[in-house]
């Protein structure tokens, strides 16, 4: 799916703003043909819950709904007009002038619909019911129950699978797009690079509906300059004196598609690409046939107020202090995050792991290493079908991303138990079906799936560890800890010498500005202690690849006795103030390079 952009052929109307905002009560039901009964506003894009001064509001569980209006310019009317979501968290049903457009599940990836037949002359009546309700059935996982209140009325319960603060509405840009009625739908850009030869050849394949009966592809580079041109829906491309897409170096070509009618131009869309060959080979994961050395973190799209909420200049000031501190790289954790942030990331050079919303597949959670309980995880979650969507959500959005190097298709899921291998088989089948790139993929395993115990690990190209060695188990002890990070870590190389391993969460709570003498859990001086342990243990390891520490910054979460306004594991906090250990780290990864 093509990010709406403007271009000779294309416009964008952006639909950010103040709508009108009401959470649902299911005694009086929402008649779509009126106005919504309700004079309250929300911001979009955001999450609803923080904007609310009711706590009614904020933990609302059930259906909202969102209202706005908007006119179309006559001159635009003859195109063809897509009405686009970046996302509507968890699920959503559209309704333009009261009649039903489209409905979607699945909260973080953008889904649309033209809507040029529902519109009226003046003002049109956009309406939007969501739901933040999860179960079972869908990603990410929850446990929902129903009760009634004294007056007999339903109310409903989340219990999530999951510590972060279950955030929804319209959180992403809601746009109205302008293309040609007869368009370009798709385009795949996939570059193979000699690295000898300094050269590349760049496939693109281009899909079109309507009366299209030429492709041409151009080719840009970074100062406007064309430098290779073809033409076909199938192109292949030969780039000389590359540039290469680099780890903190970035470089983005673009790839000008136009679709022709009789020569005349009918659409034109341009989809920046960046060059670079990713292999994982040896236990090593090399970018542009250097090793490549993962430094940064799990991260969450957490702020003050906005929530969830796409928040551009919070993703900008993130991703410099990622360059300021040396760090290269982050993982989605847990869910695919906006294009605006991917977009930016392709432009910043900084890698990411984009995972899907797959967080949670367990039936009970826990940190009991020595535990041989089987539950019935891989049969009570009937996710599959969400799970292969998300995977196709999540590709078909970012298969041309740059920045984008493997594939997280879960996060901490009951891999020890029956029924897992045969779960993820088809899944991991599917992303590498669908990804034109061929990236790696992985999952992140929970501390619980012991390399003995893991039942998914041949599905993997890099290993990928979530560990508490020192706070969840071993809780302050770090010379324990070091010793159990450090025994499992040989048994993992020694187990699969073939591949690489990497942590992408490794943390300790910590309230900033609360000190200790003695290196007491929960003080800075602790959080510091308990990196320089986890890095001396890393060092020692060759197939070692990378550390994504848990978590770039404070973040809101679920109540929860362990949780004092939220999970603390921050090397920074909410506002992205830095803690002690920053400073540490800073210096660690600015010695240790990307690449080599
Ligand atoms: C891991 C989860 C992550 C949590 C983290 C923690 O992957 O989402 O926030 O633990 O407890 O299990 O801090």
């Amino acid at each position: 799916m093509l990010y709406p952009v403007t271009t000779p052929t294309r416009t964008v109307l952006d639909l950010s703003g103040l709508w009108r905002f009401m959470i649902e009560d299911e005694n009086s039901p929402v008649d779509v043909t009126h106005p919504l009964p309700t004079h309250d506003d929300v911001a979009v894009p955001a999450s609803f819950n923080d904007q609310s001064s009711q706590a009614k509001i904020r933990n609302h569980v059930g259906y909202v709904w969102y209202e706005t209006t908007f006119n179309i310019a006559d001159f635009l009317r003859t195109q063809r007009l897509v009405l686009r979501f970046g996302s509507a968290t968890h699920e959503a049903w559209v309704y333009l002038n009261g009649q039903l457009m489209t409905h979607h599940k699945g909260g973080f990836t953008p889904f649309e619909v033209a809507i040029n037949q529902a519109l009226v002359a003046g003002e049109n009546r956009l309406t939007v019911k969501l739901s933040n309700m999860l179960d079972y059935t869908s990603l990410p996982v929850a446990h929902y129950s129903e009760t009634t209140d004294d007056a007999g009325h339903l109310v409903r319960h989340l219990d999530e699978n999951f510590d972060f603060f279950n955030y929804a509405g319209l959180q992403r840009p809601v746009k109205i797009y302008t293309t040609p009625q007869s368009y370009v739908e798709d385009v795949a850009v996939v570059p193979t690079v000699d690295l000898t030869a300094h050269q590349a050849t760049i496939q693109t394949r281009v899909t079109t509906q309507g009366d299209i009966d030429k492709v041409q592809v151009k080719l840009f580079d970074e100062d406007q300059q064309l430098v290779a041109k073809g033409s076909g829906k199938a192109s292949q491309l030969t780039l000389t004196d590359v540039h290469l897409w680099q780890p903190l170096h970035a470089y983005l070509y673009t790839a000008q598609v136009t679709a022709l009618r009789n020569d005349e131009v009918v659409d034109q869309y341009s989809e920046p690409f960046g060059v670079r060959k990713i292999e994982v080979t040896n236990g090593q994961f090399l970018f542009n046939g250097q090793p490549f050395y993962f430094k940064g973190f799990g991260k969450h799209e957490d702020t003050a107020i906005h929530g969830r909420g796409l928040n551009q200049p919070a993703n900008v000031l993130d991703v410099n202090l990622m360059k300021k501190m040396g760090a290269n790289s982050f993982r989605t954790s847990h869910y695919p995050y906006s294009e605006e942030m991917m977009r930016l990331c392709d432009r910043a050079g900084i890698v990411v792991i984009d995972e899907v919303p797959v967080v949670g597949l367990f039936e009970s959670f826990g940190f009991d290493l020595n535990s041989t309980k089987q539950d019935q995880t891989w049969q009570v979650m009937q996710t599959a079908t969400a799970h292969q969507q998300a995977i196709r959500e999540m590709i078909g959005r970012d298969k041309n991303h740059a920045c984008v190097a493997m594939w997280s298709l879960a996060n901490e899921a009951a891999n020890f138990e029956d029924g897992a291998y045969e779960y993820f088989k088809p899944l991991f089948d599917l992303a590498r079906r669908l990804d034109p790139q061929q990236r790696p993929c992985t999952y992140t395993s929970i501390m619980q799936t012991t390399a003995k115990t893991d039942k998914c690990l041949s599905l993997v190209d890099v290993i990928a560890l979530n560990r508490y060695y020192g706070w969840y188990v071993q809780t302050g002890d770090l010379k324990a800890a070091e010793k159990a990070t450090r025994d499992e870590l040989a048994l993992y190389q020694r187990l699969y010498p073939n591949k690489p391993i990497m942590y992408t969460e490794y943390g300790a709570d910590t309230i900033a500005g609360v000190h200790s003498n003695y290196g007491e859990p929960f003080s800075e001086e602790f959080q510091e202690d308990y990196y320089r342990m986890a890095s001396r243990v890393f060092d020692d390891f060759e197939n070692f690849v990378g550390e994504q520490l848990w978590n770039f910054a404070d973040f809101q979460t679920k109540f929860g006795i362990q949780r004092v306004q939220g999970n603390k594991k921050g090397i920074f906090t909410r506002d992205r103030e830095p803690k002690m250990v920053v400073r540490y780290l800073q210096r660690r990864w600015r010695a240790i390079p990307s690449l080599g």
